[in-house]
């Protein structure tokens, strides 16, 4: 039986002919071994050679390993390997990001990050509005969108929840969102939360403060399109899908229905089961290219070495960049920075991320001493002395909701 060899190092590739794809492997095997049998079980090949596999097919679909750099694998794959109208991105995701997990031979496998060529690129629509987008309809051309997400994040009424909203707009936040884990339960019914939080955001409106409210629709496809439309018609002014277990297709059937005119908020709670392990699994970056692809407005993307959550700078740039990159031919996506903020941290993450980011503080917000109101000014407060480049502890002397936040949690 002939024997065909997935190696081609050194190969230039064409980027506008196949998907290219780089993988950190962990193995005992020799890494051309490794590398040769990612290649082939995502492509033409399995664990023999197999009768069925003839040349016509080998050279017209099977994957090419084009380069070794330490541990680092390159691997292309024809674009003809994909079926993107049927298909879509579960099917992507089962080519350069499936099996090769199970293989026993690799101890770990992390797909680092991927490139699409154009012919697949031109089938996505991306963001509709984008981080551009986001900031005219709040009215804030250059300074980061500052949130909340209401916390706790079970637990209150529509009543009181709307409420936080009001209060966190009055001490001047942007954004507010719904918790991942809150959708309808009994407490909070979905209608009466997205009613009532859209008559708290029109009194903002008439009291001259523009915010929006991202409305956690996360559920069934089947079922996720006309939840959009729903809350759309009960006033919602933004949506907010969990990515990862709703699936990307969620997104992008939101995001291209063309009766929803709203902006998509995607949380990205499960994350980390992906992209934790420095070794396995996939990196978020690549999670954010899809994303980006299916029509997500804004991105959890981490705190860049800051905050509760884990993630290091480097990959909060990369993030950051797969967000805003011009390497596609999308709108930009907003990249939102939430878990463990709290004012003092403020500086030191617009230091790393810079200016367009929206920062999200829940308990940094309702933690205040003096309540939700007092915890968005300072919020604000910490975002304005960032901007205007005065140190922290300056700029409270003069603000004491600062003030008090930094008594509470300190700087770093
Ligand atoms: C933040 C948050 C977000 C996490 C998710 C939470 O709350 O609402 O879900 O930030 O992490 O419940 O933890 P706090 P990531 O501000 O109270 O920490 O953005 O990294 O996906
Ligand atoms: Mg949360």
């Amino acid at each position: 039986m002939k024997s065909y060899s997935y190696l081609d190092l050194g190969d230039e590739i064409d980027k506008d002919a196949y998907v290219v794809c780089k993988y950190r492997v962990t193995t005992d095997l020799s890494i051309e071994k490794a590398a040769q049998a990612i290649a082939a079980e995502q492509s033409t090949g399995t664990w023999t050679g197999i009768s069925t596999l003839n040349d016509d097919v080998f050279d017209n679909y099977a994957a090419k390993v084009t380069a070794i750099d330490g541990d680092m694998v390159t691997v292309a794959y024809p674009e003809e390997d994909f079926s993107i109208e049927v298909g879509a991105i579960p099917q992507i995701l089962s080519v350069i990001s499936g099996n090769l997990y199970g293989l026993d031979a690799l101890k770990g496998v992390r797909l680092e990050d991927v490139d699409f060529p154009s012919g697949i690129l031109k089938k996505y629509k991306g963001p509709k509005f984008g981080d551009a987008g986001l900031r005219k309809i709040l009215d804030r051309p250059e300074k980061p969108l500052v949130g909340t997400i209401v916390k706790p994040k079970i637990g209150l009424s529509p009543k009181d929840t709307a409420a936080y909203v009001y209060e966190a707009g009055s001490g001047g936040l942007t954004n507010g969102k719904d918790d991942e884990t809150l959708v309808d339960q009994k407490f909070c019914p979905i209608e009466d939360r997205t009613k009532a939080v859209a008559e708290a955001l029109d009194r903002l409106d008439e009291e001259g403060h523009k915010m929006v409210h991202a409305i956690n629709i996360s559920t069934n496809g089947q079922d996720v399109r006309d939840l959009a439309e729903d809350v759309q018609s009960w006033g919602a002014r933004q949506i907010m899908i969990d990515v990862l277990t709703c699936g990307y297709g969620a997104i992008q059937a939101v995001a291209e229905d063309p009766k929803i005119k709203v902006p998509i908020h995607v949380h990205r709670t499960m994350h980390a089961a992906m992209t934790k392990d420095p070794l396995n699994g996939i990196s978020m970056r690549v999670i954010t290219k899809l994303v980006r692809m299916c029509g997500g407005d804004a991105l959890h993307i981490g705190t860049l070495g800051v905050g509760k959550m884990a993630g290091a700078v480097t990959e909060g740039r990369s993030n950051q960049d797969a967000c805003q990159s011009d390497s596609v031919p999308f709108k930009k996506v907003m990249p939102v920075c939430s878990g463990g903020m709290y004012p003092g941290i403020v500086p030191a993450l617009l230091k790393a991320a810079g200016n367009n980011v929206q920062i999200q503080a829940g308990g940094g917000v309702a933690g205040h001493p003096e309540g939700v109101r007092a915890g968005a000014m300072a919020m604000c407060q910490a975002v304005d002395s960032a901007y205007e480049g005065v140190p922290i502890r300056e700029y409270a002397k003069t603000h004491k909701e600062l003030a008090e936040a930094i008594e509470r949690w300190g700087t770093i």
